[in-house]
Parts: C-alpha cells; structure tokens; sequence
C-alpha cells in the first residue's frame, strides 16, 4: 500500500450543505509574535443549536497544538481529515486552545506569514484553519477581540483599537463576522493618514499603512478610499461602521487584495503610486480595487456568503459597485469597453474552454481555483442585466431591501434575488438560470423586409460545456436601435430574448426601405456572442454614426478582427475603407481621446485566436502575430501625418496628473507612438524616453524601444530602477511580452536567471511567467513546444512551495483545444506531465484534471 498514490481529494457540493451546530457567541484570540514560533491562544464560546450532536469538528491545518480545554478542563481531541474532532458538553461551553505556528516558513502566503520582516494574514477562503481551530466556513459569525504580543511598533487588528501598551495592542470587532475576514499585521511602518466624516456626522481615522520610505507613494489611494466612502453613502446609502479603517500594503500577496473588516491588505501593486513610478492604468487599477475592497464592508462583510458556492453573492456584486464607481469617476463609455475587453478576453475564454462553470458552482476540490472571471466578471454582469431589465429605480428598492433585511447575515442568491421579485412582484425563477448554466450564450440576429414591415429575428443558444450537455433559454436583455442611412430611426428600445427565438418588427414606412441596420446589443447589454450578418459597409457606417459609444466602438472593432482574419486566411490586405474610417475617428477631436485610442488598440493574439476557431480555422499564433504587424504598419501608413499631429497635439502640459482627462490624452499619444514607431523606426521613442516625467509615457516608450532590439535601453532602466520592486516588475513583464516570439523562451529564461528575479514574490513571477504565457501568446505557443515546457517547469517548482498562485496560472494551458494537432499534444503533455507529479498540490491537481477534461 505504501506506494498507492494518494485517493483524490472528494468535491465538495452545494446540495450537501448543512448549518453549523452551533453558534459562537464570542472569540478572543491572543497572538505572541516569533518568526517561527507564534503562540495563539483562542477563547471561543460556543452556544449549542437545538439538536447538536455530543462531538464538533474544528478545522486545522498545520498547527501545533499545546493545549486544548473546555471549561478549563483538559480535553482529549481527535485529530481527523483537516482538523479535529471534539467531545463537548451538551450546554454552552468555552474552548480554549493553544497552538504554535511558523510564519517564516509560510511560503504558500495563506494564513499568518511574513512578508520583508513584517507579518501579515490572509485568510480567505480558508486560511483562517491555519492559524488556529476553528470553524472555519462563513457562515459561522462572531464578534473578535484580539491581543497582540510583540516589539513590533505597529500591530493591527480588525474593528476599533481597544488598548495599547509597552509590546501589546488590543482590537475589538464588535460586527459578527466570518474568520475569513480575520487579519493581523505587525511591523515596522508609517501611515499615510487622513479622516472621513461620515453622512450621519461619525469621524473615521483613516490610514495606509506602509514601509518606510514609501508614506509619499500613498496620496492617490487615499484620494480614491474617500472618494469611494462618499460614493457608496451618495449612491447605495451605505456608511462605514468603525472608528478606524486601515489599509496595509504588502509585497508578498497572492493576489490584487483582501476586504478584512476595518483592515484591508492590498497588494503593494494596487497602492502604491507616484508619477514616476505608476503608469496611468495603475493609477486607475488603484482607484477601482481601493474601490472594491471598500464596498465589500457592506456586499461582502456586513451581507457574507453562507457557503462558498455563494461567492458571487460578494464578488459579482463588489465588481458590479466598483465598475459603476470607475464609470462615474471617469469616462462611462471607456469604462464599459475596458470591462467587456476584460470580460471577454479572461470570462469568455474561460467558458470556451474545459475549465467552463456556473457563476454559482456546484462542487469544487479547493475553493480558491473558483475565484474567477466567471464569477467575478459573468457575476458582474448577471447583476447588470438584472438592472437593466427592472430599471434602476427598482434595482435600487431591491438593494436597499437586501441590506435592510440581511445586514449581519450569512446569505444566498436566493436570499439576494427574493429581494429583487418583492420588489418588482416578478418571478426571476427564469432569470436565475444565468447562475447555474455555464457557458457563453449565441445570440443570433437576422432581419428584412417582410410584406409592409421590417422584422428583426433573435434566437438563441447557449452551448454544451463540462458536465451540462443540455441548456435551456435564457433571459437575455438586447438594448438596440435602428439606423437608415446614417440616420437612427427608432431610437433604442429594449427587447428581452426570453424563448428561442423571437421576432421584432416596425412598419416599413417608419423605418423607410433600402439599407436598415440594427445596432444591437447596445453597451454590451448582455455577455453573448451576437451572430448578426451586418455587412462590412454597415458596420463602418456604424463605426460612423451610432449614437451608442459602445456600439461605435464595437462595429469598428468587429471589421478591423475580419479583416485581420481574412488576411490570415491570406486573403487580403487592409480594406481602404476601414482605414478610411479610422482616420476620421483619429481626426474627431469632439470624441474623447480614449476612446480614439481603443478604436485603435488593435484585437489581442488571444483574441484573434479565438476568432479564428469561431470561425472555423486553426489558429497558428505566429502567423496572427504577424498579421497583427502588417496591419499596425498598414495603419501607420496610410494614415501617418494625422497620427503625427494627434502625437503632437496631445502632449499634455503642466505637472503630472492621473486624472481622466490628461490619462486620456497620453493613452491616444502613446498609441500613436506605436504606429509611428513601426514606419519611423524608433527615433521618436527614444526622444520620448528621454524627456519623460512620468513613468506612463517612460514604459510606452520603453516598449517600443524593446520591440526595435535597443541594445543598451534595458540595462538602462534597470540602472535607474532597480531599487524599486514594482518599476522592476514592469521592466521584467514588458521585455518578455516584447521579445521576439522566436527568442521568448531564451528571453524568458535569461530574466529567471536575473539576480532579482525571485520567484517566490508573486508578483515577479508573474511579471516574468504571464508575461510569456499572456503578453507573449506566440512564443509560449512556439512550435517547438519549448515555451509549454519552460512553463510547467516553473509551474511545478512554484506548485511545492505557492499552490494558489501556481494553480492560477496553470490555466494559461486551458485554451490547448484550440490549436493544431501537434501542439495538442505538447500541450497535453505538459498537463499530463503535471498531473504525475509527486507531491502535486490540491490546487493544481484539481486544475489539471479539469482542463485535462479528466
Ligand atoms: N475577496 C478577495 C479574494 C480572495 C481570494 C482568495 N483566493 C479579494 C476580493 O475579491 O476583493
Ligand atoms: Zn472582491
């Protein structure tokens, strides 16, 4: 038997959830910090329910235990699967328990560890068993009170401060909540401080906590933390509920960052930030998870999630709040294309592919692999259509209802949708479905004249994904209107897809006879794929004319893919007429210059790849790599005097500012760097990296230079930068999505050999790990099958030490259906390489035997 490979871990399942026994009553944790002996002693009552059986399971993992009692008396456990199982009494009791646990050696960031000398926690989902017994599910809801022993000068705990003294401070968290939002820091840091007046008069300490040396990197956070506090009271009502709300900012962090009630601790990626060393899309990721984070206190902490299959209860939700947040602070239309450039290039992947699941899954092995674009992302737009099919007056009755009925609650979709059909008295039994069926639904659109009027039809079809061969209708909101000629001839209406298939129509003499184009799916109104057999010449008169920004956008963006995509199929070159009409759009200093810009950032590798299979061929990433330059260089051509011109016109004058306005103005700039850059070599890049202020117009610059083979342009940076991890970080990501895809893999392993790669940050090996996998689809999908390689290897080495960041990046092998036969198979045997090997975590074993199709 010793040799039997480990059973496989069993799912865990929606339909099997019970209640927990008991309540908690009260917890108070005592913490003795030591590098690599930290004693926790935790207090906790317990309040048993009607019915609770004679012994109770607590979990735990990795912890040493010194002792453990109920009412003072020594009890003997019962160490099982994942904890321990206790004999206890019939009535309420108080266990006590004392555990040691090792934070130096915490490589896998989950739980208490150290991060550059300082320690800090992350608990969700279930990282809370790691530091001491408990019931660690979140539904189970108390009150915390915390002690923390130590030389450190600052020690940090959720709630309000509750006493300090010589080497000790105390935290009360009078809110119930879940152990998931349990956080700890201790260390050597400054804050950045600031106050908020609540609507109802209440002052709130509010500080950013970080380390010495970057208190002046702390300004635009704390902008974007009171900006976003007076737009969730404005907006949804909501008010903070403590005394203090502290933000930390940590180097070492598996991902963006984490919601702790009255404590939350960010990625030092999403706080950090000055002129010279954030680019305007960090300034702005700041904004939206600083955000994010703040709007979990109500959708997430205050309102949690009973089980984790809820988890789009908190997350669709917060990413919904923050997308409207980042709407209302800067250009609404940006926005969404930005969020539907994002939905389909990570959500819409990911349900094409074997790694498909319901926006509420129904089992899982390890939960953290379900923290996810569908959730987040589909989540998010499961609660758009929601508004936009009650309208926001009812969306706004509904939330308040939610709040006021479930603040303190552990809560379900059921318990968040009833809210929603009381207030409207409507059934969204139908409506529901967009939680439990997996995979991006077709929209079809076909239309003409018919007898003396004009139908549109609309069908539908959501596709078979793992595990749900069937599907049935559903209820899919179409924003559209009608063009003619230029002219918009019924103004936008709403039409709800409910059934197969439904027909629209108009009389004849309203819309008027010849070339009626529908614009559909308005801003993105529903996360479909629309079949609609616009024709080239309409989509560029939409391109033109729609008054929906996001549809104007759309249409451009759609003939610029088929035109790639039949130069792909060699069949072509660039359509004058599309070049035509992106001159106009470049020239149109009425339109916001990022929007300009977006109309020409080109469709992603990714992208294209997948169109490709949409549309029935096999993609081969170098060739779309290629195709991709030809078209840069095509636009550049012809169109080179007006990009000149827009380059010079939109220099921005004046210190530095990260606004929507002046952001804009450098993203059309630098956009037109890029096409300039590929017919006037990379003189004007360099002039520009030369003169720059700011690190925005610095890393553009740096790109292209990287792109022409600069030999002396990186030693450049690295010498000006080498000090500061998150510059660092963008000189890492930037040469690698850059290389020659030839030359990727070379690339990739000289940047691993580099002396400050360290691959246990994970934000270094991201930079260098997705920058090949992500920004350099070409040289990871190199035919040799060498990039694949590479991959896996440090995916394998990652996988001993950090099972979540490496099981997060595995799916970077999820899309290996799509290609050629043969990397088919060097792909697959990557994954089955990995799936073989010794030790292979919880986290990448799941991953791997789903995209397996195991
Ligand atoms: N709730 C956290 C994510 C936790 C991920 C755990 N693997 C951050 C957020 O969504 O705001
Ligand atoms: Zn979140």
């Amino acid at each position: 038997m010793k040799d039997a490979a480990p059973a496989a871990p069993q799912p865990i399942r929606l339909e099997d959830y019970t209640p927990f026994p008991w309540e908690v009553e009260a917890v108070s944790l005592s913490f003795a910090l030591s590098p690599d002996a930290t004693r926790v002693t935790s207090r906790i009552r317990f309040v048993p329910k009607p019915g609770a059986p004679a012994q109770m399971f607590l979990h735990g993992e990795d912890l040493t235990p010194i002792s453990t009692k109920i009412d003072g008396q020594d009890v003997v456990v019962v160490p099982t699967e994942g904890g321990i199982n206790v004999p206890v009494p019939e009535s309420a009791f108080t266990w006590e328990a004392v555990v040691e646990v090792n934070p130096a050696a915490n490589t896998a960031l989950e739980g208490l560890y150290m991060s550059n000398g300082m320690y800090c926690t992350q608990c969700e989902a279930e990282g809370f068993r790691k530091i001491t017994y408990y019931p660690d599910r979140p539904d189970v809801m108390a009150p915390f009170k915390v002690r923390i022993e130590s030389d450190l000068p600052v020690l940090l705990s959720n709630g309000n401060p509750a006493g300090a003294g010589e080497g000790f401070a105390e935290w009360h968290d009078p809110h119930p909540k879940p152990a998931y939002l349990f956080a700890l820091v201790a260390g050597e840091l400054v804050a950045h401080s600031d106050t908020f007046t609540t609507a109802s008069g209440a002052s709130v300490d509010l500080n950013i906590w970080v380390r010495p040396g970057d208190e002046d990197k702390c300004a635009y956070a704390m902008d974007a933390l009171i900006r976003s506090m007076r737009w969730d009271e404005e907006v949804y009502g909501r008010e903070y509920d403590l005394d203090v709300f502290n933000i930390v900012a940590v180097d070492d962090f598996n991902m963006g960052a984490m919601e702790n009630k009255g404590l939350n601790i960010f990625n030092s990626k999403y706080v950090l930030a000055s002129p010279e060393t954030a680019t305007d899309a960090d300034f702005a990721s700041i904004e939206a998870i600083i955000a994010h984070e703040y709007f979990h206190n109500w959708t997430g902490n205050r309102i949690t999630c009973r089980d984790w299959f809820q988890l789009c209860l908190k997350e669709g939700l917060t990413v919904f709040r923050d997308q409207q947040f980042s709407a209302d602070m800067r250009s609404a239309p940006v926005q969404r294309i930005q969020d539907v450039l994002t939905l389909r290039a990570r959500q819409f992947r990911e349900d094409a592919g074997p790694l498909a699941h319901n926006v509420r899954p129904e089992s899982y092995v390890e939960i953290n692999n379900f923290y996810t674009a569908t959730v987040y992302e589909k989540g998010a737009e499961v609660i758009g259509m929601l508004r936009t099919l009650i309208e926001d007056d009812a969306y706004q009755a509904g939330c308040t209802l939610y709040f006021d009925r479930h603040d303190g609650q552990a809560c379900t979709i059921e318990d968040w949708l009833a809210c929603f059909e009381e207030v409207t008295a409507t059934d969204l039994s139908q409506f529901k479905r967009w939680y439990s069926q997996a995979g991006t639904p077709k929209v079809t659109a076909r239309w003409g004249a018919e007898g003396d009027e004009f139908a549109l039809h609309l069908s539908q079809e959501v596709p078979p994904t793992p595990n749900q061969p069937m599907k049935e209708p559903a209820v899919i909101p179409v924003r559209l209107a009608l063009y003619n000629s230029g002219k918009e001839v019924v103004g936008e209406t709403l039409a709800v897809l409910d059934g197969p298939e439904m027909r629209l129509s108009w009389p004849l003499d309203v819309v008027g006879s010849g070339d009626v184009t529908p614009s559909l799916l308005r801003g993105f109104s529903a996360p479909v794929i629309l079949d609609a057999p616009t024709t080239f010449g309409q989509r560029l008169a939409l391109m033109r004319d729609d008054t929906d920004p996001f549809n104007r956008w759309e249409a451009g963006r759609s003939v610029v893919r088929e035109d790639l995509l039949n130069m792909i199929r060699g069949q072509g070159f660039v359509a004058t007429g599309l070049l035509t009409s992106l001159e106009i759009v470049l020239r149109d200093t009425s339109v916001d210059p990022a929007f300009r810009a977006l109309m020409f950032a080109l469709p992603s590798g990714d992208d294209l790849a997948q169109a490709c299979v949409d549309a029935g061929m096999v993609p081969d990433p170098s060739l779309i790599h290629a195709k991709r330059k030809e078209m840069q260089r095509a636009i550049a051509e012809a169109m080179t005097d007006e990009l000149i011109r827009q380059y010079e016109a939109n220099a921005t004058a004046g210190p530095y500012s990260p606004a929507a306005g002046p952001a804009a103005q450098r993203s059309l700039r630098n956009t037109c760097l890029g096409y300039l850059t590929a017919v006037e070599g990379p003189v004007r890049a360099l002039a520009q990296y030369e003169a720059a202020t700011n690190m925005t117009d610095q890393m553009a610059a740096f790109g292209r230079l990287v792109e022409a083979g600069d030999p002396d342009i990186a030693a450049r940076f690295e010498a000006q930068w080498k000090d500061d991890r998150l510059v660092m970080d963008k000189w890492f990501m930037s040469q690698m999505a850059l290389a020659d895809p030839n030359a990727a893999v070379d690339t990739a392993a000289r940047l691993t050999e580099h002396s400050l790669f360290d691959y246990k940050n994970p934000n270094r090996f991201r930079s260098v790990i997705a920058g090949l996998t992500a920004g350099n689809p070409a040289g990871f999908h190199h035919p040799s099958g060498a990039g694949y390689r590479f991959v896996a290897d440090w995916l394998l080495k990652l996988d001993a030490i950090n099972p979540q960041t490496t099981a997060r990046m595995s799916t970077a092998f999820d899309s290996w259906k799509r290609y050629d036969a043969d990397r088919q198979a060097l792909m697959l045997a990557e994954l089955e390489r990995m799936a073989a090997a010794e030790g292979l975590s919880r986290d990448l074993g799941e991953m791997v035997s789903r995209m397996r199709g195991a």
